[in-house]
């Protein structure tokens, strides 16, 4: 059935008969609350992510699961919180961290009967330990659920610097196998801390092992010279793959999973957006982001399915300027806000670190566009997600995900009562109060530069949103039972699980 040029949009709402929607989840890597158009951006224009939120629903209180990447996309895979398995950011030669046995979310599309793909960035580990870039790399995402994949295998900061295609490194030469290493130098590859003069960009010693393409990584690369990834090429290489997806499911339902590279570092733009921003390379990422953001959105329209595709854009974490490569982002930024009108970034326990831009289309089924201030976590995609397409869930299933589909079809609808934040601590929102649980730990010299902010996250602190948005005033005192109140509630979390 077409839906296209019909103007009876309120009877097709209602209409048992209509073809399954697509879903299309951009996940933008590092992309913070104040970085898009249509939030304040002030350094950078979105265009076409701004048409996007003018055309859907535009939430104010949306989270990312955790405040770093893996975390974040293991949650929102499996509808569990990373912390119940460790998941924290892997090396590049990292197993994978979701057991095939696991229940995930392109299984329930799979169990529906759709054509699943992911196409980007990965990072949550690929086989079963030992990783032979040369044989077929599995476990993988073909084993959690995918039909298909097209892979940027970890990290852009991180080696193997290659494509992988379902199983397999694109355009490997045989002759020429991959090594990888992550505990010592291999390979006869120039690395940063030698030959600084080769750089785009210098970096910190840990981005400075191997260099490819005029950046050095994490890690260290030997052989696979043919197979090397040009970051230039990265809008339009998984830009394309994706519109390949579409164009070859476009009369069967589809779910397609697209994490961006972009904005996360090295922050190497085409030379097509090269000043596209007033902030240098990080505003023009973002540029290029809204720019392949808008071309699979056209593809969509050009084969016929926009209107009945669930598209949701969002981030995996809140933003960070500077991650190791000096790439002027903090010395160009000017008014620009990344973090919107909240405290913290990536890494952080502060509302930054995971309220994150966040919208939703689907102009076949939102009965009501516009702001919604719903609190919700992407660890509810899973059954929300579900229950777009009728599956019914295991109650082992997704055991930290709510299905909130009503509040992500209508603005007015409300989300959770309670979510819970991940980053090196825990903390919890109960409506407007934010509790942050008291963290003992140690963490690595540079993140606890980027987080422990002069002792501050050795107590507990407690803020109330309504009036302090920035989280500046600690009502432990004031309020201890509040803090308690919540503190329970975050063990009770830990505990068990939380659907
Ligand atoms: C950190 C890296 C950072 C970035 C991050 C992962 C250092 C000092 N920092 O370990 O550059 O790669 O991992 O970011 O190595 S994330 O968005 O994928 O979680
Ligand atoms: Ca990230």
């Amino acid at each position: 059935m077409t839906i296209s040029g019909c103007n009876q949009v309120s009877d097709l709402k209602n209409d048992q008969t209509m073809p399954r929607p697509n879903v299309v989840i951009f996940y933008v890597d590092d992309l913070g609350y104040g970085d898009v158009g249509s939030y304040g951006a002030i350094g950078v224009k979105t265009p076409n992510i701004d048409t996007l939120a003018a055309d859907g629903i535009r939430f104010t209180d949306a989270h990312s699961s955790a405040a770093t990447c893996t975390p974040s996309r293991y949650s929102l895979l499996t509808g569990q919180y990373a912390f119940r398995n460790d998941a924290a950011i892997l090396p590049g030669d990292a197993p994978l961290i979701i057991n095939p046995n696991m229940p995930t979310l392109p299984k329930v599309f799979k169990k529906a009967g759709y054509n699943t793909a992911v196409v980007g960035k990965w990072h949550l580990g690929l086989g079963n330990g030992y990783v032979d870039w040369n044989k077929a790399v599995k476990p993988g995402p073909l084993e959690l659920g995918f039909d298909y994949s097209f892979l940027l295998p970890a990290t852009g900061d991180r080696v193997p610097t290659v494509y992988l295609e379902n199983h397999h490194v694109v355009n490997l030469d045989p002759a020429d196998p991959i090594t990888v290493s992550y505990q010592k130098p291999i390979g006869s590859r120039p690395v940063g801390t030698e030959q600084p003069e080769l750089l785009k960009q210098t970096a910190d010693l840990q981005h400075s092992a191997t260099i490819v393409n005029g950046i050095s990584r994490i890690g260290w690369m030997a052989g696979g010279k043919s197979a090397e990834w040009v970051d230039e090429d990265f809008p339009f290489v998984f830009t394309n793959k994706a519109k390949q997806f579409i164009a070859n499911n476009k009369n069967e339902p589809f779910m397609l999973f697209f994490p961006f590279h972009d904005i996360h570092v090295p922050r190497v733009p085409n030379k097509m957006f090269e000043g596209k921003s007033d902030m240098g390379v990080r505003g023009d990422a973002i540029a290029q982001m809204d720019w392949m953001t808008g071309q699979i959105i056209a593809e969509l329209k050009a084969q016929g399915v926009y209107d009945n595709t669930l598209i949701i854009f969002s981030s995996d974490n809140g933003p960070v300027l500077d991650d190791g490569y000096d790439d002027l982002a903090v010395q160009k930024l000017g008014e620009h806000q990344p973090s919107g009108p909240f405290r913290g970034g990536k890494y952080s326990a502060y509302e930054a670190g995971t309220r994150v831009p966040m919208i939703v289309t689907y102009p076949n089924k939102i009965t009501q566009k516009g702001d919604s201030d719903a609190l919700i976590s992407h660890i509810d995609f899973y059954r929300s997600l579900a229950s777009l397409v009728d599956i019914k869930l295991d109650k082992n299933e997704a055991i930290d995900s709510k299905n909130l589909l009503p509040a992500l079809l209508d603005a007015s609808q409300d989300g959770r009562q309670y979510m819970l934040e991940e980053s090196f601590t825990l903390a919890i929102r109960d409506g407007h109060w934010k509790y942050i649980a008291p963290f003992s730990g140690t963490t690595p010299t540079w993140l606890a530069n980027k987080v422990i902010e002069n002792g501050l996250m050795a107590k507990p602190q407690l803020f109330n949103l309504k009036n302090d948005i920035k989280e500046k005033v600690n009502l432990v005192e004031k309020h201890p039972e509040i803090a308690k109140k919540l503190q329970a509630k975050i063990d009770a979390i830990v505990a068990k699980p939380s659907h």
